[in-house]
């Protein structure tokens, strides 16, 4: 196969199919596939035990490398670490830790052992933590010293949990069920025997919010890898000698589909810089570390066009070959922003926690249109479908659902525990994204909004009912309703709606008193930006909490008929 820069995409796609991944992996159909054993042993058998797979560095300046041997032998170590304390294939050991190393290859060893990798945010508070460790059953949780206090609170509430593993531990006591485990000063294991996982194996477990109930947990298989491998390669065109960097944490599908799978399947080396947004650091470790391929998000993009393009001219960013962006709808003004300042434009990549792999894209070599999303990556069926019909909608520029024939590799195989949840996402034999968009005459998508009520604040997704149910803790709280509300950097930030319960006045203590306990509770992106205290909700003549209203008076966009639905 050519360079994904020179494939001809009707070309690509009239030919495509998926063994052209399995071909390049060398799986056969029927055969083991291990995601853990592709991204490290695999790698070395191909002669690149010494290629450097992961440099990392931190906010002050701490630095750790690895090799593919090293990933090999440390995932070996920490699969025989997870095998050792009992752990079964299939289930769940979580992922609770910052963006350190461990967090990367612990993921490698889980899923050797054949066991489900469940990686959650860091910046989780109890609360958040306890919905997804519950739902999902956990058996066991990585974490760091800084945050086991978060699992302490809830722990006997998961009697499912046996372990709670401390990568950091240190001389610190440890409390009931909390073991120590050091991967760097651990005796590494050479031979571990991978546990034979086959294509329809479960893998990773990612949770992600919808509108209604509590966030679902998107099922993935160990086969997905042939979709992240070969979407890596043609759409974030990663070569031999790339240094890449996607900045993504694990706990969202990118830091891993794209922050773990895509690259390592690859054999690309990829950096990690675990820390915040800062425009300076960043485009330091970028001129230090010669990234050539970055993959980010159109809020981080949105900072880095506030600070200008002068601090972009103090640094050598020369090393810079292709950007990908991925999350929200990448404005127009971002892509000639970043081909004006780095000389290069950001290709937006679509997709979601449930696709597992990109499907609508801007390819290197096709023209950009700035604004849209580009086309279905070849492999992948998409259209729009009439909003009420359900039928694709034969028409360029008229909105409809963004769908997708099911059955590509890495598409979820379930939500956890919530079969009518899943069958749900399913019309007249297509998968509906939740999103709507438009098509124009040359194929290209073009965003227009997702079709619930789900909040994208910086490119993650809040589902209202989580903070809902958070607020209505509150002892002050009778009704609530989160909703979207515009804001310049992360497009949307969380807005509640609160009536209080009798004896309690609306004040700024009060509210601020609210947001923290969310803060605290869910985690800093769930936290309500602003909380109105309202007399009423909207509601439906059945009772039910209407958001499209207050959501369209927060964007002063017209609410529509609604004479059907709700009380006058
Ligand atoms: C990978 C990921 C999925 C939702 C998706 C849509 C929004 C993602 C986008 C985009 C406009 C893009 N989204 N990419 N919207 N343009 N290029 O983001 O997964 O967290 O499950 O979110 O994000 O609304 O449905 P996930």
């Amino acid at each position: 196969m050519p360079r994904a820069s020179c494939l001809n995409y009707e070309e690509v796609t009239a030919n495509f199919t998926w063994s052209i991944a399995e071909k390049e992996l060398h799986y056969k159909p029927g055969e083991p596939i291990n995601i853990g054993w592709m991204c490290s042993d695999r790698i070395c058998q191909m002669g690149n035990e010494r290629k450097l797979a992961l440099i990392w560095e931190n906010f002050q300046g701490e630095h750790r490398q690895y090799t593919f041997d090293d990933l090999r032998l440390l995932s070996n170590t920490i699969a025989q670490f997870v095998c050792d304390l009992g752990i079964k294939p299939r289930e769940r050991v979580c992922l609770f830790m910052d963006r350190i190393p461990e967090l990367y290859i612990g993921f490698l060893g889980i899923l050797k052992t054949g066991a489900v990798a469940q990686p959650l945010f860091s910046a989780f508070g109890d609360e958040s933590l306890l919905v997804r460790l519950k739902d999902a059953g956990t058996a066991a949780i990585f974490t760091q010293k800084k945050h086991v206090h978060k699992i302490r609170k809830i722990r006997d509430q998961l009697p499912d949990l046996r372990h709670i593993i401390v990568v950091d531990a240190g001389d610190s006591p440890l409390q009931e069920r909390e073991i120590a485990f050091h991967m760097d000063e651990a005796r590494r294991v050479e031979d571990f025997v991978v546990f034979p996982t086959f294509a329809e194996s479960p893998s990773v477990l990612h949770y992600t919010s919808g509108t209604t109930g509590q966030p679902k947990g998107a099922q993935h298989v160990h086969y997905s890898i042939i979709s992240q491998y070969l979407t890596s390669k043609w759409v974030l065109d990663l070569q031999p000698n790339d240094i890449y960097w996607c900045n993504a944490d694990p706990g969202w599908v990118t830091g891993t589909s794209y922050g773990i799978i895509g690259p390592w399947s690859n054999g690309a080396t990829q950096v990690v810089l675990d820390s915040g947004f800062n425009a300076e650091s960043w485009y330091h470790f970028i001129e230090k570390q010669r990234v050539t391929v970055w993959y980010s998000a159109p809020t981080a993009i949105r900072l880095l066009m506030k600070e200008g393009k002068e601090i972009v001219r103090r640094h050598d960013l020369s090393s810079l070959r292709h950007l990908a962006s991925v999350g929200e709808p990448l404005n127009p003004e971002a892509v000639i922003w970043s081909q004006e300042a780095y000389g290069r434009p950001f290709h937006d990549t679509f997709w979601q926690t449930e696709t597992g792999c990109i499907v609508i894209t801007n390819l290197p070599g096709m023209p950009i249109k700035a604004g849209s999303m580009g086309k279905p990556f070849p492999g992948i069926t998409a259209t729009v479908l009439d909003l009420t019909t359900f039928e694709p909608i034969n028409q360029t520029g008229i909105a409809g659902l963004i769908a997708l024939r099911p059955g590509w590799p890495s598409q979820i195989r379930g939500y956890w525990n919530n079969e009518a949840g899943f069958n749900a996402k399913f019309k007249n034999g297509w998968y509906l994204c939740g999103d709507r968009a438009s098509i124009d005459a040359d194929g290209y998508y073009w965003f227009m909004g997702r079709d619930d009520d789900v909040i994208n604040t910086g490119g993650h997704l809040v589902g209202p009912f989580e903070i809902e149910s958070a607020l209505l803790e509150h002892p002050a709280v009778h009704e609530s309703a989160a909703v979207a509300k515009p804001d310049p950097v992360n497009m949307e930030v969380v807005k509640a709606f609160v009536t209080l319960k009798p004896g309690y006045t609306p004040s700024d203590e009060l509210e601020l008193e609210i947001m923290n306990r969310i803060r605290k509770k869910l985690s800093p992106l769930a936290m309500p930006q602003e909380i109105e205290f309202v007399d009423s909700l909207p509601k439906t003549r059945s009772g039910k909490i209407v958001r499209r209203v207050l959501r369209c008076k927060e964007f002063h966009e017209p609410v529509g008929d609604l004479s059907t639905i709700m009380d006058d």
